[in-house]
C-alpha cells in the first residue's frame, strides 16, 4: 500500500481512519486555543494552527502513533538523557517511555553505582568512591554492519567529563566506558561503517569522538593566556576493547560528527575555526568549516610512527592542522570551508554526500564525498570545489535527516519549523538552474527545534515513515508543572508528500540527539546467563557468611518469594561484600535487595548476581527486603542482617 496514494485519495480511505483524523483534527485545534492564550510568551511563530491545517490539507496521517493496549511498537528509539546522563528507549511511533540505561550517573532504580559491577563500569577513585557522579549525553548512535544497523552495541557520549560508553543492545546495559586523554567537551560522536582498507570488514570496528572545547596542551595551568597553545582532538575509539586507537590534532574546534558509508571518511563541523575563547570572537569568521579525516592514511601515520604524544596519556596523536595538510597528496585532513558557526554534519542515505547546516547563515552546504577522496588524490584543485549545493532554507538550521527518497529534512532553530528539501533540486538550483524548486514543504513546531531523526535515517534504509523533532522548548504544550518544562519530542508523519504533525510527547530533560530503527534489528534477551558473573551463586548451598579477617563475605541467592538466607549476621566495623544471584528464571522476574538505614539497593534480573561493599558501621538488626514486586508474598520477602556490637 503506497501512502501518498492515501494522500491523494483521502475519500477512499476505511471508516476507522476517517474517525482516527477527526480526533487528531480536534486535539490539534484544542492546540490553538492554547497557543493563542499565551502568544505573548514569545515563543517564537509557530501558530499551531499549521498543524491542523496540515491535516485537513493532506487528507490526514497515513500513519498512527496511538497504539491500542497490548499494541506494540514498530520501532525502537534510542534517545539521550542529555544532563540526567543516562540513556532513554522508547517505543516508536508511540512515544512511549521503555528503559532509562544507567551509565555515567548513578541510578536508583537498578542500583548502578551502588553494585560493584556498576562501580568497575563507571570507575573509581583509590579510596572506591566513583570517580564521577555527573554526566551529559547528546549524542547517540548504533553499530552496523552492511550499511544498516547490526543490533550489537550503541554508543553516547559525557560532554562534561570526555567519556564514552558503550551500549550492549542484547541486554540493554552499559558495558564499557573510556575516557578520552587530552580533551573536554567531547560532543559528536559516529561509529564507522566499513574499513577504509579491507573490504571485507563490512561492519563497525571504530567510533569517532569530537572535542568540542579547545584546551593548552599539554594542559598543566601554564598556558591559559595562550591561545595558540589551545586545541582541539578528534579522537578514534576501537569499537570491541573501547580503547582510544588515536587522535588528530586540528585548526579550530569539533562539533557533530559523520562517518561514509565505504569508511574512507569521517568529518566534523567546525564552529569555531577562530579559535576564540570569549563568545564575539567566536561568530568573527564568515565561513568556517567542516574537516574531513582520511581514516586510512591517519592510520598509516600512526604505523610510521609520524605522531606526538601529550602528558601521560600514550595515545599517538597525528598532526591534522592546516599547515600540515597542504598537499592534497599526503594531507590526513581537508577543510571544506561552510557558513558560519554551522552545526550538524550529517550523511545522506544514497552514501554520496554530507550536509552541513550554517546555523548562523540560513544555508544548508552539501558537499559531495566522492569529490573530497577526488581532493586527496590530487585531482581536484580546490577543496571547496567538493560543495556541490548551499542554498538558503531558513533562520537557525541545525540538523538533518532524510527519508530515502532523495528528501532532507532540516530543523531550523530560530524559524521553529521543520523544512523539507530536495537534495538533487538544491544541487540543480547551486549550479544556476533557478527554476528548480528545492523546498518541498514547511512545518511548523513547538518550540526552536534542535536534533531530528527519522526513521531509519542514518542508513541505507532510510524509510521515509516517521521523523522525530526534540523541542528545546515546551512552552504551553502540557499541563503546568511549575517552572521546569518537559521537553516536547514531537512526531511528524513523512510519508506523503506534506510534513504532518501528529503527535507531541512530553519527556524528563533533556534528550538532544536520539535514532529511530525498525524492531526486528535487535534481539533483546530477557534472561541472563550465569555464567556472565564470575561471582555468581550458582548453588544455593553456598549460600551463608565466610569471614577473612575483618573482610566478610555474604552469599545468597532469591528465589520469589525468599532469600536463601532468613537472617546473616557481621561485626561492627566489618568491610561486608553481600553477593546476590536470582535463581528465577521466569521473565520479568526481578527482585531488589534494601538493607534499612544502610543506604543499599539494588535489583537483580532473572539469572543475574550483582554485589555490594559496606561497612557495618552500626550494631542492631536491619531488615533486608526485596523492593522489586516478584509475588504475592513479595511482602514478605525479607532477610535480617544482624551487626554484633
Ligand atoms: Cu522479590
Amino acid at each position: 500500500m503506497s501512502h501518498s496514494t492515501d494522500r491523494s485519495a483521502p475519500g477512499a480511505e476505511a471508516p476507522s481512519r476517517r474517525r482516527f483524523l477527526n480526533t487528531a483534527a480536534a486535539a490539534s485545534l484544542a492546540g490553538v486555543g492554547l497557543a493563542a492564550c499565551t502568544d505573548k510568551s514569545g515563543a517564537g511563530s509557530a501558530p499551531a494552527a499549521s498543524a491542523a491545517d496540515a491535516h485537513a490539507a493532506t487528507g490526514g496521517a497515513a500513519n498512527a502513533t496511538h497504539l491500542k493496549p497490548g499494541e506494540l511498537d514498530t520501532y525502537y528509539g534510542l534517545w539521550s538523557g542529555g544532563h540526567t546522563g543516562d540513556l532513554r528507549v522508547l517505543g516508536m511511533p508511540s512515544g512511549r517511555e521503555l528503559l532509562r540505561i544507567p551509565c555515567f550517573v548513578p541510578d536508583a532504580l537498578v542500583g548502578w553505582g551502588q553494585t560493584n559491577e556498576s562501580k568497575k563500569v563507571m570507575g573509581t577513585r583509590a579510596d572506591g568512591s566513583l570517580k564521577y557522579t555527573v554526566g551529559d549525553t547528546h549524542h547517540t548512535h548504533a553499530s552496523y554492519k552492511d550499511g544498516n544497523y547490526d543490533g550489537r552495541y550503541a554508543w553516547v557520549n559525557d560532554k562534561i567529563n570526555a567519556r564514552i560508553a558503550r551500549i550492549r543492545l542484547d541486554y540493554f546495559i552499559c558495558d564499557k566506558i573510556t575516557e578520552l586523554p587530552n580533551v573536554q567537551g567531547f560532543h559528536g560522536i559516529f561509529p564507522d561503517k566499513a574499513d577504509p582498507v579491507d573490504p571485507k570488514i563490512n561492519y563497525t570496528t571504530r567510533v569517532f569522538c569530537g572535542a568540542e572545547f579547545a584546551i593548552p596542551l599539554p594542559n598543566n595551568g601554564k598556558d591559559a593566556d595562550k591561545p595558540e597553545a589551545y586545541r582541539s582532538l578528534f579522537t578514534c575509539v576501537d569499537a570491541e576493547s573501547m580503547e582510544v586507537r588515536w587522535q588528530v590534532v586540528i585548526d579550530g574546534n569539533c562539533d557533530l560528527v559523520a562517518t561514509s558509508y565505504d569508511g574512507k571518511l569521517a568529518a566534523t563541523n567546525q564552529y569555531n575555526t577562530e579559535k576564540g575563547v570569549h563568545y564575539p570572537d567566536m561568530m568573527s569568521a564568515e565561513r568556517d568549516a567542516c574537516v574531513f579525516f582520511n581514516v586510512a592514511r591517519i592510520e598509516q601515520a600512526v604505523k610510521d610512527g609520524k605522531f606526538k604524544t601529550y602528558g601521560d596519556s600514550k595515545v599517538p596523536v597525528v598532526d591534522g592542522t592546516r599547515k600540515s595538510n597542504e598537499d592534497p597528496k599526503t594531507a590526513l585532513t581537508a577543510y571544506v570551508s561552510v557558513p558560519k558557526n554551522p552545526h550538524g554534519v550529517n550523511a545522506s542515505p544514497d552514501a554520496k554526500y554530507f550536509i552541513c547546516a550554517g546555523k548562523l547563515s540560513p544555508t544548508a552546504t552539501v558537499i559531495e564525498l566522492a569529490k573530497v577522496l577526488d581532493w586527496f588524490d590530487g585531482k581536484l584543485d580546490k577543496v571547496d570545489s567538493t560543495i556541490v549545493a548551499e542554498v538558503e532554507i531558513g533562520l537557525g538550521p541545525l540538523h538533518t535527516a532524510f527519508d530515502g527518497r532523495g528528501n532532507a529534512y532540516t530543523t531550523l532553530f530560530l524559524d521553529s519549523q521543520i523544512v523539507k528539501w530536495n537534495v538533487d533540486a538544491a544541487i540543480k538550483f547551486h549550479a544556476g538552474d533557478k527554476s528548480a524548486k528545492y523546498v518541498v514543504d514547511r512545518l511548523d513546531v513547538q518550540y526552536q527545534p534542535g536534533h531530528l531523526n527519522a526513521s531509519q535515517s542514518e542508513t541505507r534504509m532510510a524509510d521515509g515513515k516517521w521523523l522525530a523533532v526534540g523541542c528545546k522548548f515546551s512552552k504551553d504544550r502540557f499541563l503546568p508543572v511549575g517552572p521546569l518544562h518537559a521537553e516536547n519530542e514531537q512526531i511528524i508523519d513523512i510519508s506523503g508528500e506534506k510534513m504532518v504533525l501528529i503527535a507531541d510527547h512530553p519527556v524528563r530533560g533533556e534528550p538532544h540527539d536520539f535514532v529511530i530503527f525498525k524492531r526486528e534489528l535487535l534481539r533483546p534477551k530477557q534472561i541472563y546467563e550465569m555464567d556472565f558473573f564470575p561471582h555468581a551463586v550458582k548453588d544455593v548451598k553456598e549460600s551463608g557468611v565466610t569471614r577473612n579477617g575483618k573482610k566478610v563475605t555474604v552469599k545468597l541467592a532469591s528465589q520469589a518469594p525468599a532469600y536463601t538466607l532468613p537472617e546473616f549476621t557481621v561485626k561492627k566495623g566489618d568491610e561486608v561484600t553481600i553477593i546476590l544471584t536470582n535463581h528465577d528464571k521466569v521473565e520479568d522476574l526481578t527482585h531488589g535487595f534494601a538493607i534499612a538505614k544502610y543506604g543499599i539497593n539494588f535489583i537483580v534480573n532473572p539469572q543475574e548476581t550483582a554485589s555490594v561493599t559496606f561497612t557495618a558501621d552500626k550494631a542492631g538488626v536491619f531488615w533486608c527486603y526485596c523492593t522489586h514486586f516478584c509475588h504475592a508474598l513479595h511482602l514478605e520477602m525479607r532477610s535480617r542482617m544482624i551487626v554484633e556490637a
